[in-house]
């Protein structure tokens, strides 16, 4: 069946306007003597603040009718309809993988990124705080309330990913995650010997040890195939993930135990948002909130549509949600990961995952 992650042939898209990190900018080789003079017009207008309508580039982990994409293209209305720019959108594929594009971003090639902390963890130790196992809850309204008031996502994590240039702009949730294997999974046992792919995070690599299995870190064009071919045999993913890419083609079972929710960023470069007007800074700002209200919106019922869709398109598939009883023996296991997470992250992480707590208990009270 066709799907998006086991088409490497998307790496291949790379947009003409867009090179590689560490290559020449796009016409810097073809400078003209009016194209020099056009270009310092149009940076003295900027700079005037007038008329500068500008092309702002956004790149995302997922396809546009998943749910990064549902939120760039709102953000993307939302801008256009308030201001005389542009922004012109980057699916996955069309730039790499999400490694790469937060490359881009950091050097400025692109203006704004989503990357999940999955892939951040290296980047950026503190944010694989949302992998410490059955931290977050999956009451959906709780945790929007938590992402939208959060000291630690709103206050804290902000001066983390400036360190590194980046402007955070908001964390949202995509959904609970569950794993998909070839066999049933009812205890840690059942994953002995099962090499389960995992975002390239070291935390994430831990829970899935202490879960009993093999943890393999993969970036995701290269889960799909590793599926197929047998070199891993189970992955984790939002159920709306799950059925979007295909997973049940190459998977047999589902499972879900609760012990955790995926969170995603969106960031814009530093000096790119530092360089903003007040104003723009606020219409970005105001962009983003009205994206993150229609992500929360749009995923009312998702995760059930999605087991409704799967089981439509394979109905051999099995989908188990773990009892209370049957999830203990993970919520033990995942006592250590928490440990390990503080053992990794020193002080800062303590105060992070601190924090967060407080935030919850205020939000599940
Ligand atoms: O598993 C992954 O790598 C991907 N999962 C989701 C839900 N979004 C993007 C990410 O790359």
């Amino acid at each position: 069946g066709a799907n998006r992650g086991g088409q490497p042939a998307n790496l291949n898209r790379l947009p003409g306007c867009l090179m590689p990190a560490g290559h020449r900018t796009r016409g810097e080789r073809h400078m003209t003597y009016r194209n020099i003079i056009a270009t310092s017009a149009l940076a003295l207008m900027t700079a005037a603040g007038a008329a500068g309508a500008d092309t702002w580039r956004y790149a995302f982990e997922e396809a546009l009718d998943e749910v990064q994409g549902q939120f760039a293209q709102k953000f993307k209305e939302e801008i256009e309809a308030n201001s005389d720019h542009t922004v012109q959108l980057f699916p996955f594929g069309t730039l790499g993988e999400s490694a790469d594009i937060m490359e881009q971003a950091q050097s400025g090639i692109l203006q704004f990124v989503n990357q999940s902390p999955g892939f951040t963890g290296a980047l950026i130790p503190e944010a694989q705080v949302f992998f410490v196992p059955y931290l977050l809850p999956q009451d959906t309204d709780a945790l929007a309330e938590f992402f939208r008031n959060s000291e630690a996502i709103n206050e804290m994590f902000p001066e983390l990913y400036a360190e590194q240039g980046l402007e955070l702009l908001t964390m949202f949730p995509e959904g609970e995650v569950c794993l998909t294997t070839q066999e049933p999974v009812t205890e840690p046992a059942d994953l002995d010997q099962t090499k389960v792919r995992v975002m390239t995070n070291p935390l994430l690599v831990e829970s899935y040890q202490a879960f009993g299995a093999t943890p393999t870190p993969l970036p995701w064009g290269e889960v799909y195939g590793a599926l197929q071919t047998g070199i891993i045999q189970g992955q984790e993913n939002p159920m709306f993930f799950i059925e979007s890419t295909k997973m049940y083609e190459v998977t047999e079972v589902i499972t879900c135990m609760g012990h955790n929710n995926f969170t995603t960023a969106v960031m814009a470069n530093q000096e790119f948002y530092d360089g903003l007007s007040d104003e723009e800074q606020q219409v970005v700002q105001d962009a983003i909130d009205v994206a993150f209200n229609h992500i929360i919106d749009y995923q009312k019922g998702l995760h059930e549509e999605s087991i409704e869709k799967i089981k439509e398109a394979k109905p051999s598939m099995e989908v188990n949600i773990l009892t209370e009883e049957q999830r203990q023996p993970f919520i033990e296991a995942g006592k250590k990961v928490e440990d390990q997470f503080v053992e990794m992250t020193g002080e800062s992480g303590k105060e992070i995952l601190d924090q967060m707590k407080e935030d919850l208990a205020e939000v599940t009270e």
